[in-house]
């Protein structure tokens, strides 16, 4: 195909000779695009191309996805399961039987030594709903460990937190067709173009169409806090006081919706005595956002005729995580604004699959939103599943954070970690590689064995990867997505699913259990547990997902499309029916920068890069744009350090130091800086992570640094290495 002028440099696209089209969804963000995959002649995958028909991308694509196909052949894939002795000895090449075997044998002599909850297991956000499920019968209904969670502690935790003491329930209400009625959005600690640029291509859209105001409240100017009409450069940490100073002014000059409250709230006098006293003045002095920015801001939310207010890791990733997506759903309440067309307190998700984790994996609960707390469902389930319901604990056990602890005061002696990669993305890295060397017996089970993680472990389970297998994905609008197989997984490497079901026959209990083989009887099994609850998915098969690229939950039998929104009718899911306020009084509990530690040091994700770059880190087309850690650095407070544009610098906090590129933006405040958290060895090594009370998730957005120049790489380099071998 040619393109351009014809006789001068004209634009070649080579034929990539694809002969058909398959259907997936992206396997990175929560923003669900359906995506084609190509394959050639040979059955290679050569191309991708976004669905046309799919609601959530209409055709497009972010730049990840567009290259995703080409992970089937990146380097780093583990072909074998490996094995060894002890994590000092080189790995050996073992068969699956072996492999296995040590696992289960291992997670029997721990648990027999030292108790059922000293093994524990810990997943991820990414891999199949149907693999979720059947992991989390395993975890509960045949191992029987209480520590049993998954990375969602250090990215939705927050979100599910607040959603579940706010309306009795996860789930978030709202959907992207909501900017396409919405009076006024506020976006909360999101930087949507480069984290979810296909939503952000929804909401500008829906923008360009209609021009309702953005409010962007993040302590950086962002790429959509440039777009935004009113930026609220916040003092990092204190967004409750924001939410509690915008309730008090929609309160006070008569703008909140009293009927709505009265009907489907409780709390509101209690609620309304704490908002009583956050006026904006004393907001301001807390928040660094003057009081009549607040005072318009709320104007402008209460007046509008539906008002909605999306979040991210901004909100969840903080100690007052819980409490800020509370904040944000009593504005909701306190206006009306709860599953109606443009009004919805709508969190936006993270991993691609966080939503099947949260619904199915039985990780904080039983399947399908259900509690250990609850009698009734222990025992619907039990039965179900055909174990004792008084094999089940009675509440939930530790959180993945809490977990770590707990290997460090040696209560949990054996780890599982199922597609996640603490050793990069937790915090305080030093202390997570100790933690990992204090343990009897770790098994990684990753699509890469280059993983860091992978470093301190006994046995390494290759995994297949997203559409080398097949099952379900649900995005952050609660639609469930179809991934249909696209190519036979890398080398030996097998579906989470398999090795899951290999590990149950190993087990007494499990071969006395079914654990059925193809995912889609397994989600046969989730549609008959699904009926009645919340997240009904009944009236849904692969076929009418494909069919429909996507459909929203609640979907029961019989219902041809998906909903859009919860809570339509007011009812929500606590004993009562009721929505509560609660009033959140503001404690500020963060390191926060003095003397010594001047900088605020802010975390976060650029758009090339996914995560810890397992993945990322190996496509040509988004590394070669990324390539390096670098550091965001106001000119003003670099100018005083003596510190130039691309030059290198050294940070250091109270828990360790890391060498990183000087990027000198007005985008980062004079006394704040922000790292991507993408890189081993940087960041995390820095992050405090202080812990939520409620959500136990970690504040990775806030820690205080010094920063120096480091002119002698060498030197630095040398200094990593030493304190390392140290
Ligand atoms: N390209 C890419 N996309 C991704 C991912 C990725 O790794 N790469 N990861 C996915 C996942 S799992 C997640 S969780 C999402 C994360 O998506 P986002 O949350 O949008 O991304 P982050 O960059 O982590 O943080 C968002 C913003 O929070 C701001 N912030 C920091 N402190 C505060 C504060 O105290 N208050 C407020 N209001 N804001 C604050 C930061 O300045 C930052 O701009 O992205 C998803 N999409
Ligand atoms: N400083 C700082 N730290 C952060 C954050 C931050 O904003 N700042 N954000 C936090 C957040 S929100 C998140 S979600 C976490 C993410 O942290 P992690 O979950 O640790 O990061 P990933 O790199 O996504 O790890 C996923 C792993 O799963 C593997 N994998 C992919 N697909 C499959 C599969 O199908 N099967 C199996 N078995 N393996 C697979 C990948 O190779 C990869 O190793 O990081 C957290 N860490
Ligand atoms: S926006 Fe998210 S889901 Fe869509 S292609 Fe990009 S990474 Fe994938
Ligand atoms: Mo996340």
């Amino acid at each position: 195909m040619l393109f351009g002028r014809r006789n001068k440099n004209p634009i070649r696209l080579h034929d990539k000779g694809v002969v058909e089209w398959r259907y997936t969804t992206c396997g990175y963000c929560s923003t669900g695009c359906s995506i084609e995959v190509g394959l050639d002649r040979e059955g290679r995958p050569v191309s991708a191309r976004g669905v046309g028909g799919a609601d959530v991308n209409r055709g497009k694509l972010c730049l990840k996805g567009i290259l995703e196909y080409e992970l089937f052949r990146t380097p780093g894939r583990g072909a074998h399961p490996l094995m060894r002795a002890h994590r000092t000895e080189p790995f050996r090449r073992v068969s699956w039987d072996e492999a296995l075997d040590r696992v289960a044998e291992e997670i029997k002599r721990i648990q027999a030594r030292y108790g059922r909850d000293a093994f524990a297991i810990l997943s991820t956000g990414q891999i199949m709903t149907e693999e979720f499920y059947t992991l989390g019968k395993l975890a509960r209904g045949v191992i029987g460990t209480n520590n049993y969670d998954g990375n969602t502690t250090l990215c939705m935790s927050s979100a599910v937190s607040g959603y579940k003491r706010s309306f009795g329930s996860d789930g978030p209400p709202g959907c992207y067709e909501d900017f396409e009625h919405t009076g006024c959005l506020i976006a909360v600690g999101s930087n949507l173009p480069e984290q979810h640029p296909v939503i952000y291509w929804r909401l500008r859209e829906a923008r360009e169409r209609r021009g309702f105001p953005l409010i962007v409240v993040d302590p950086r100017v962002t790429m959509l806090a440039q777009q935004a009409d009113v930026h609220l450069a916040i003092e990092p940490g204190t967004d409750v006081v924001l939410f509690n100073a915008l309730a008090h002014v929609i309160l006070k000059e008569g703008l909140a919706d009293m009927d709505y409250v009265r009907r489907h709230t409780t709390g509101f006098e209690d609620f309304a005595a704490e908002v009583e006293r956050w006026d904006p003045d004393r907001a301001a002095r807390i928040t660094g956002i003057d009081a009549d920015t607040i005072r318009h801001v709320a104007r402008t939310f209460g007046q509008a005729e539906s008002a909605m207010v999306i979040w991210t890791m901004g909100i969840n990733q903080s100690t007052h995580g819980s409490d800020g997506v509370v904040a944000i759903n009593n504005l909701c309440l306190l206006t009306g604004n709860v599953g109606k067309p443009g009004g919805s307190p709508l969190s936006i998700t993270g991993q691609c699959n966080a939503m099947g984790t949260r619904e199915w994996s039985s990780c904080s609960g039983l399947p399908g939103y259900r509690l250990l707390e609850n009698p009734e469902h222990r025992e619907e389930i039990a039965r179900f599943w055909g174990v004792d319901p008084e094999f089940f604990p009675k509440r939930r056990g530790m959180f993945m954070t809490d977990i770590f602890r707990a290997i460090e005061t040696g209560r949990v002696k054996g780890l599982w970690l199922i597609a996640t990669n603490p050793m990069t993305s937790m915090p305080n890295t030093e202390r997570i590689r100790r933690t990992l060397e204090k343990l009897e017996f770790l098994v990684v089970q990753d699509a890469y064995e280059d993983v860091e993680t992978n470093q301190y472990s006994h046995v390494y389970l290759p995994a297949a990867l997203w559409a080398e297998k097949e099952g379900v994905f649900t995005n952050t609008e609660r639609r469930v997505n179809l991934i249909r197989n696209v190519c036979p997984p890398y080398g030996e490497s097998k579906p989470d699913l398999w090795i899951f079901n290999q590990i149950a026959r190993r087990f007494e209990q499990g071969r006395r259990m079914r654990f059925p083989e193809t995912p889609r009887q397994v989600f046969e099994e989730m549609k008959q547990l699904s009926k009645g609850r919340l997240v009904d998915i009944s009236g849904m098969d692969y076929e009418k997902i494909e069919a429909q690229r996507g459909i929203q939950w609640p979907c029961p039998e019989g219902q041809e499309k998906g909903s859009p929104r919860l809570y339509t009718d007011g009812r929500f899911q606590h004993p009562d029916g009721k929505a509560r306020l609660i009033p959140l009084p503001f404690e500020d509990n963060n390191e926060r920068p003095d003397e010594e530690y001047p900088f605020w040091l802010n975390t976060g994700r650029v758009v090339e890069h996914f995560h810890t770059r397992t993945r990322t880190g190996k496509i040509g087309n988004l590394n070669r744009f990324s390539p390096t850690p670098y550091m965001e650095m106001n000119p003003d407070a670099a100018r005083e350090l003596g510190i130039e544009h691309m030059s290198y610098a050294r940070v250091t906090s109270r828990r360790g130091d890391a060498v990183v590129l000087v990027q000198l933006t007005h985008r980062v405040p004079r006394n704040m800086v922000f790292i991507p958290f993408h890189f081993h060895d940087c960041v995390n090594r820095l992050t405090l992570g202080l812990l939520d009370p409620h959500s136990r998730q970690p504040a990775y957005k806030q820690c205080a640094v010094r920063v120096e120049p480091a002119p002698d790489q060498q030197a630095a380099a040398r200094r990593n290495l030493a304190a390392r071998a140290y």
